[in-house]
């Protein structure tokens, strides 16, 4: 089969004819009076005519060939922006510049025009998205099931060095990628009463898709996210509306959509409970039910689920998907239980991104009972059957302390749990499910989490991707290993000098928009020192930028000493109720505002945090960067994400040995990487000394006036007790070692500056982390759950690329 498209216009001039048709026909606009937006959605619906084809080609020949199918549940998908990417994967970027500059505007003002689709909180939700693009690249027949929140992520910004949240509003403005399916629509219910074998609820909505195309590299294969909204299953109460009472009228709609409206800004804990719960069970039934009908229309026998169906639950937060295929198997189609049951594991795995106790997630069994009751009835059955049949004691369990452990549950239903990279897996081996593992062993396995080149290297970064392509051929794009053909350059001068060049390019463009969005100078040739992550305490934001204090009072002191010059970037939001890392950001914007303004250091140190970090930013930032800080308590981060973007755009890294930076240090070389702090079993083991902060700081001078200049009001002249909290917590409650670890990472930092310094020794380093970065991509983390997870092959086997 050639998935390459006959009809579509790779010519500039019928790529141009495309976007006026639209322009004219569907957005009614004349071309005169057409603004960036009128453009930017005429190109969008041109290039999106160009994925239907391969997208139905895809969904005919996975019918044809009766292929399994994967299903992919989330309760997030962090795409970003859909246009670029969708370009450049069916090679039409160039051709959408040339159509951009002769109807009078630039494509990158036409591409940033779009709003970031962010329908996620961070590294688990933008995983989900890199791994849509991987299934699509690889042709794994698959689809994505998620949530169409009509607000992702809150807007971001700064009062007063404070976080202040914004409601985000990407769905205000028509959203070009997606196809509305009102026939395709479940009903989805709540509360009510179990009754004999069945479920009577009392509250329903509608579940109505909407289906995005993801294409994947070359435009060979695409695959559909499919995102519910809800809807209510009565549009109107007449009787109210004659009656005048308009408001009352509405109410069945506005209730509908509160399932459907915000994104739950949180990745570590969960408020709201009963409509978090809600909204968890909205994906996963009508994921469930849609996957069901889909599945009878091809087979008779719903015994074969598990032949031509794997379904991924994606963390804990679609774990109610057991449960619900087993009613359904069961109350709706009228299987047996125990073969309910088993057919329900053997479609089901779960991945696990977190052993954060807090963000483990347990619903109370009232809670449970009264939202979903045939869920907790099937619960406690699985329970007991699980406990029967394997002698657990009866202390532990699915059912424990009036909650259900949802992890506990996805385990016992999944016939794979896999952690995300090889320390996580490991640990949730010894840890979370240690009891479980001993009774299952086996079960457990690693997928080391990946990123799609074609995003993050390609889309992000044109000057490194051309040269790289210059030299070894575009064949890394498809297949990132080829990437180390690269490995011999660096021992040559001249490429090393054209990968400085190109970072270098990055580095003048980040500085141009930050001078412009946040009036601050940076010079490009200082190193870029980056750290752009959710702000969470177990991440480290704050070892960071004591670290930055104890620099900065250093450099100070003796400003000659040989410094390499640096600016200290940060990125991130906090969520919302999380009082501790709100103050570490208001610390951070605070220690910049005096730093900046030092006539001593203007030329050694500067320290910039723009607000509102997205994928947008991350794919302005990455490339721009110098050195990577991966810098969480060792045992804390499951793997990370951004850590493998920065190393295949050639940053270094300065890390502890958590989540996958092991395996990044691994591949790249432990001499080109930047190690410090404590391993993930001394963390366990230094935690038992209750002294282990105190004794950390009085033998650390550094730490010792960084602390005396915080708690001074150094950074807070005019509320100097601002941070009084935050230093007794550092002498008292560290509980993330950032005391233990502070010598460790200020030494490890002296020896990036001398590194820095020798430009061609840095450089070197530089195109080696570029060169072994093959095994990031995230089509190599997919090829993974295909054999070891889903049994699926690819149906582009054989086929020329
Ligand atoms: O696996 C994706 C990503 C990891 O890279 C991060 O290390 C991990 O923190 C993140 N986990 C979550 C957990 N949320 N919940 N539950 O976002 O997953």
């Amino acid at each position: 089969m050639n998935m390459t498209t006959n009809m579509r216009p790779v010519s500039s001039a019928a790529l141009k004819q495309a976007v006026e048709q639209h322009l004219t026909y569907t957005l009614g606009k004349d071309a005169g009076h057409a603004s960036v937006y009128d453009w930017r959605m005429a190109l969008s619906f041109a290039i999106r005519d160009c994925i239907v084809e391969p997208w139905f080609r895809a969904t005919r020949s996975t019918y044809e060939g009766q292929r399994k199918r994967v299903y992919y549940l989330s309760m997030e998908f962090l795409i970003g922006r859909t246009l670029e990417d969708a370009m450049i994967n069916l090679g039409l970027l160039e051709a959408a510049r040339d159509v951009a500059n002769e109807v009078g505007f630039d494509l990158r003002e036409i591409i940033e025009d779009e709003p970031d689709a962010a329908l996620g909180n961070g590294g688990l939700g933008r995983l989900a998205a890199c791994f849509l693009e991987s299934m699509s690249t690889i042709g794994c027949p698959a689809f994505g099931y998620g949530i169409r929140y009509e607000h992702g992520l809150f807007r971001q910004r700064f009062e007063g060095g404070q976080q202040v949240e914004t409601p985000e509003d990407w769905l205000t403005l028509p959203h070009p990628w997606e196809f509305a399916r009102p026939e395709s629509a479940y009903e989805i219910g709540f509360k009510g009463e179990a009754v004999d074998g069945g479920w009577r609820p009392a509250e329903s909505v509608v579940a109505s898709a909407y289906d995005m195309p993801v294409i994947g590299w070359q435009g060979r294969w695409a695959n559909t996210l499919r995102l519910w909204g809800a809807k209510p299953t009565t549009l109107f109460d007449l009787e109210r509306f004659n009656s005048g009472d308009y408001a009352a009228a509405a109410e069945p709609e506005a209730l509908a959509r509160t399932l459907s409206r915000v994104l739950y800004p949180d990745d570590t804990t969960y408020q709201g409970k009963e409509l978090r719960l809600k909204q968890e069970f909205f994906l996963t039934s009508a994921a469930l039910q849609d996957i069901l009908r889909r599945f009878r229309t091809e087979y008779d026998d719903l015994a074969k689920l598990p032949t031509k169906v794997a379904i991924q639950m994606n963390d804990t937060h679609p774990a109610i998907a057991g449960p619900e295929l087993i009613r359904l198997l069961t109350d709706v189609h009228g299987m047996e239980w125990s073969q309910a049951q088993e057919i329900a594991r053997a479609t089901l795995g779960y991945t696990n991104h977190t052993l954060l106790p807090e963000a483990l997630e347990r619903w109370s069994t009232w809670l449970m009972g009264n939202v979903l009751p045939r869920h907790m009835q099937i619960i406690e059955r699985i329970d007991d059957d699980h406990r029967r049949a394997t002698k657990r004691p009866a202390h532990v369990g699915i059912v424990r302390n009036n909650e259900v452990q949802m992890g506990e549950l996805a385990f016992i239903m999944s016939h794979k749990v896999n952690g995300v990279s090889a320390l996580h897996s490991d640990l949730v081996k010894k840890t979370v499910f240690h009891d479980l593992n001993e009774i299952h062993p086996g079960r457990i396995i690693n997928q080391t989490n990946g990123v799609t080149p074609r995003r993050w290297l390609k889309l992000a970064n044109p000057p490194l991707a051309t040269l790289i392509s210059d030299k070894i051929g575009e064949g890394w794009i498809g297949d990132l290993e080829q990437i180390k053909t690269l490995e011999p350059f660096a021992k040559d001068a001249d490429f090393r000098r054209d990968f400085r060049a190109a970072k270098r390019t990055n580095k003048v463009a980040l500085s141009n928009w930050v001078g412009e969005t946040m009036g601050v100078k940076i010079d490009p040739d200082a190193m870029f020192d980056v750290q752009i992550k959710r702000i969470h305490e177990y991440k480290r934001q704050h070892l960071n930028i004591f670290e930055t204090i104890a620099l900065w009072h250093n450099m100070r002191e003796n400003p000659n000493a040989g410094w390499a010059p640096r600016v200290k970037i940060f990125g991130g939001k906090s969520a919302p109720g999380y009082a501790v890392a709100k103050e570490i950001i208001h610390l951070i914007n605070d220690v910049a505002s005096v730093i900046n303004s030092d006539p001593v250091t203007k030329d050694l140190l500067k320290v910039v945090y723009p607000p509102n970090y997205n994928v947008s930013m991350a794919e302005r930032v990455i490339p721009a960067t110098d050195l990577s800080e991966q810098i969480s308590t060792a045992g804390k981060e499951a793997s990370g994400t951004g850590n493998m973007k920065f190393t295949m755009n050639g940053a270094l890294t300065i890390g502890t040995l958590d989540g996958a930076n092991v395996e990044i240090r691994e591949q790249v070389g432990p001499e080109n990487f930047f190690l410090f702090g404590l391993t993930a079993d001394e963390v366990v083991k230094h935690r038992r000394n209750v002294r282990h902060a105190r004794d950390a700081i009085e033998a650390s001078q550094n730490m010792q006036s960084v602390l005396q200049m915080i708690v001074e009001g150094r950074f807070s002249p005019s509320d100097p007790d601002r941070y009084h909290g935050l230093v007794d917590r550092a002498w008292n409650h560290d509980h993330y070692l950032v005391a233990a670890d502070f010598d460790s990472y200020y030494d490890a930092q002296r020896k990036v500056d001398a590194l820095y310094l020798d430009p061609d020794a840095w450089e070197e380093q530089a195109v080696l982390n570029t060169a072994r970065s093959g095994f990031f991509s995230s089509d190599r983390t997919i090829r993974g759950y295909m054999a070891d997870i889903w049994e699926t092959e690819s149906a582009l086997v054989g086929e020329e690329s």
